[in-house]
């Protein structure tokens, strides 16, 4: 496994001396690939990631969405996988998540154990994240794929300590996820609990759909944010 490769440690050294990282978010079974050039050449020119996934691709969209990406963008692409057949070779790195808020098996170890075939005799720089689904007030699509429930943004001892649980064994990032389309993104409290309490890169997403929401989520202390819908519609109001 490859831990010290570029895009984890240009990340980590942002996090570290607090230069601001903004990903958007594409989900390969929503993009139109005809579309990417002038896609990609909107978005704001703060972003430094793409990512590239969702709950439900079909076979090879996540692929070809990649290079499509690669053809109009230098911005490294960052698989972002809600399964193992969403992983390909064509991105820089992979976000090698565990659903460490859930407690079902599938998306703890076994859908990892179903990518070693593809990954270990891959070049793509592997990433360990915990990723935690918070409730972002409506029924998201990783809830219900996962089939696990989201944490209550009330319970941020809860939050806090799954996240802690993650850095102990080994993650290399945490992402806070109020799911795609959420009502309300992840609050301030929790981002600033979260992040005072580990000493790895912080990534939020979810709901998300403003400039100030962006800010704010910054000034609490998330180190990346992770934005999909609104760019997606092309209504993020700046
Ligand atoms: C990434 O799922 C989010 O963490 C993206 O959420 O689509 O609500 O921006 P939005």
């Amino acid at each position: 496994m490859i831990l010290t490769s570029s895009v984890y440690k240009a990340l980590d050294l942002s996090a570290e001396t607090g230069k601001k990282q903004l990903a958007i978010l594409i989900d390969p079974d929503k993009f139109l690939e005809s579309k990417a050039e002038s896609f990609l050449s909107g978005l704001p020119e703060e972003t430094t990631h793409i990512f590239v996934g969702g709950s439900m691709v079909a076979p090879d969209k996540t692929e070809s969405s990649v290079r499509a990406i690669k053809m109009f963008s230098d911005l490294p692409v960052v698989l972002f996988p809600g399964d193992h057949t969403q992983i390909t070779e064509d991105a820089d790195a992979l976000l090698f998540l565990s659903l460490i808020s859930g407690r079902n098996p599938e998306y703890l170890i076994e859908q990892q154990v179903k990518s070693v075939e593809k990954l270990r005799n891959s070049t793509l720089e592997i990433i360990p994240t915990g990723y935690i689904l918070i409730d972002g007030g409506a029924a998201c699509a990783v809830h219900r794929v996962s089939n696990t429930k989201p944490i209550s943004q009330l319970e941020i001892e809860t939050i806090v300590n799954t996240a802690l649980a993650g850095q102990y064994s080994g993650k290399k990032l945490i992402y806070l996820e109020a799911g795609s389309g959420a009502k309300f993104p992840v609050s301030e409290e929790i981002i600033t609990a979260v992040k005072k309490a580990i000493n790895i890169p912080l990534i939020v997403g979810g709901a998300i759909r403003t400039q100030q929401l962006l800010m704010k989520s910054y000034d609490a202390g998330a180190d990346m944010v992770v934005i999909g819908t609104a760019f997606e519609e092309g209504s993020f109001v700046t």
